[in-house]
């Protein structure tokens, strides 16, 4: 039998996947279980109600929602639980998504969510893991471990830029100039 979802990935669309898959990444990471739920604020708002409302009572502890374009979906669903949203804005081919984040980030007083960067799925899956490490000892020194392994990647990165010098370093690391030949290491 599966864990107990502790977290609940809800999407506007399928189309929404490759964005919010990294969400679960993030939380499988830690070891966090979670279910992902296609629910679109318009399309089926009875479905988003019902979840919403529960969320909760289902053992859920964080919400994190996603969607583009008119993306009242995270919104919405704040306004049916008390439980935690995390809004997801998923990037549009008209206006890349700025439109999504202006229609979750601009929630008004009283019924907060909290606003990732345009498709920041992995992030709202660690504010996830942040939030249920409140609790949770073995995540909350999972999360240091974390930290270190990032700022370890930044010194063996910056040791490397210091010894292969800045026309050398490569590894994908930098992006080339058009036009331009990658180096010979
Ligand atoms: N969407 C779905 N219902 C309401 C909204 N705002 C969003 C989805 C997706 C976008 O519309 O979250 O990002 C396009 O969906 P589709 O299904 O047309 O690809």
């Amino acid at each position: 039998m599966s864990a107990q979802a502790e977290v609940g990935i809800v999407m506007g669309s399928d189309s929404d996947l490759p964005v919010m898959a990294e969400a679960g990444a993030a939380l499988e990471r830690f070891g966090v279980a979670y279910e992902a739920v296609i629910a679109s604020a318009h399309r089926h708002p009875e479905m988003v109600a019902r979840y919403a409302r529960g969320a909760a009572e289902a053992g859920l502890k964080v919400i994190i929602a996603g969607a583009g374009g008119a993306a009242h979906l995270p919104g919405v669903i704040a306004s049916l639980t008390a439980l935690p949203v995390i809004g997801v804005p998923v990037s549009t081919p008209h206006l890349g998504g700025v439109d999504s984040l202006l229609a979750i980030v601009q929630m008004p007083r009283g019924v907060p969510v909290a606003t990732m960067a345009v498709n920041g799925a992995f992030n709202a899956g660690l504010m996830a893991v942040q939030i249920l490490a409140l609790e949770n000892r073995g995540l909350q020194e999972q999360l240091v471990r974390y930290r270190r392994e990032m700022a370890a990647q930044i010194e063996e990165k910056d040791e490397r830029l210091r010894r292969v010098g800045f026309h050398r370093y490569k590894a994908g690391d930098r992006v080339l100039h058009p036009g331009e030949e990658r180096p010979p290491d």
